[in-house]
């Protein structure tokens, strides 16, 4: 039986993947608590050399079974419950495509080969007979299950990486349409999805205020729709910024239907004709995807032409918008059935 305090610890390490301190590998931190749980073994045993075998024996199981758990700890986020569609997606645009499935085949792959190491090692210390032998049979162990480890340092570095992306982003429900709210930078996404969800996003007068997606959450009739917000997107030819690419991310791969929003006046910075000349490529683009356009700011100024004035400020126009939303969405039959399982791609194809 192991001390009260040694047991605690035991379960300290058994929690979220370990986190070394910044700059540190990985595997350094993995290694210390690997071998710090063996080192507290404590064996039973008849004779004092079946203790050091049974000694020997709990450490190299014992610090497998440690960096094991902490090597899956750093794949888990992606595997349980399963990334949606969406948040691969995002991974895929956003460090290349297949990386995390790279990432996850690597760290799987070590987690095997460490599992081989365990059995070979176990066999190995069978078949020696002094303590000597038995501490050197450890000593080989260990030297291979560190190497094997800092191998995946790379992966785990990633794996990291990937999830502090995905923490501060929202994981969309496939089974539920998904309004994207899109534009120029400043033109006031950010305080119309404010008004039309129960998303509270920054508001500000500068552009990219806005520079990761978030999601909103709103009933119509009785069916939810999620109101993604975007940053902005300047619709230059070839440079696009990490914020500007997440936001064409989110248009290409999240929307059931894209709310454009054009300011006209002015008073964002960003010309009305370069907004009008990006929202005439995306409906060339994506002749599928259902596009409705609105001019916001309408308490500032309201041009004739016949798109649906709003206001974030005053609220003018948005019953309209919600409505105009949730009848396209109906038209296109873009709700989900009830006990259907559509996903946007799904949805996708349907309109082709
Ligand atoms: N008068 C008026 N000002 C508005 C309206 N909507 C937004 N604004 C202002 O416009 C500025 C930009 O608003 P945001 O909602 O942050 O714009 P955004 O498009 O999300 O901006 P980015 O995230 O930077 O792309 C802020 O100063 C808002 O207060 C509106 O309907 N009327
Ligand atoms: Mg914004």
């Amino acid at each position: 039986m192991e001390p009260r305090s040694s047991r605690r610890k035991g379960r300290e390490d058994r929690g979220a993947a370990i986190r070394p301190k910044r700059g540190a590998k990985p595997s350094g931190a993995i290694l210390d608590t690997a071998f710090r749980r063996a080192y507290r073994a404590t064996p039973h045993g008849q004779s004092r050399l079946d203790r050091s075998r049974r000694r020997a024996q709990l450490k190299i199981v014992r610090s497998s079974a440690t960096v094991i758990r902490q090597i899956h700890a750093f794949e888990r986020p992606f595997i349980r419950p399963p990334l949606p569609p969406f948040s691969r997606t995002l991974l895929d645009r956003s460090f290349g495509a297949g990386k995390l499935d790279r990432v996850l085949t690597r760290l799987h792959r070590a987690q095997e080969r460490i599992r081989g190491l365990t059995q070979e090692a176990e066999r190995d210390l069978r078949a020696r007979s002094t303590t000597a032998d038995f501490a050197e049979s450890v000593r080989m162990f260990y030297g291979r299950l560190a190497s094997f480890v800092r191998e995946v340092d790379p992966d785990i570095e990633l794996a990291r990486q990937f999830d502090e992306f995905l923490k501060d982003r929202p994981r969309l429900d496939p089974r539920i349409p998904t309004l994207v709210v899109a534009g120029f930078p400043n033109v006031g996404k950010s305080s119309l999805v404010a008004r039309l969800s129960t998303a509270r996003p920054k508001v500000a007068d500068y552009p990219f205020t806005t520079l990761a997606i978030a999601v909103g959450h709103t009933d119509l009739g009785f069916d939810r729709l999620q109101v993604l917000d975007t940053p902005g997107i300047l619709g230059r030819a070839r440079k696009s910024n990490p914020a500007e690419a997440e936001a064409e991310t989110a248009v290409t791969g999240a929307a059931s239907m894209v709310l454009f929003v054009i300011d006209p006046t002015g008073s964002s910075g960003y010309s009305v004709a370069d907004q009008e000349r990006l929202l005439l490529r995306w409906k060339e683009e994506f002749p599928q995807l259902p596009i409705l356009e609105v001019e916001t700011k309408s308490d500032l100024l309201k041009r004739p032409g016949g798109r649906l004035a709003v206001s974030a400020e005053t609220g003018e126009g948005i019953e309209t918008l919600r409505q105009t939303v949730e009848r396209v969405l109906r038209e296109r039959s873009l709700f989900a059935e009830a006990g259907a399982v559509p996903s946007v791609e799904v949805i996708d194809t349907e309109e082709t």
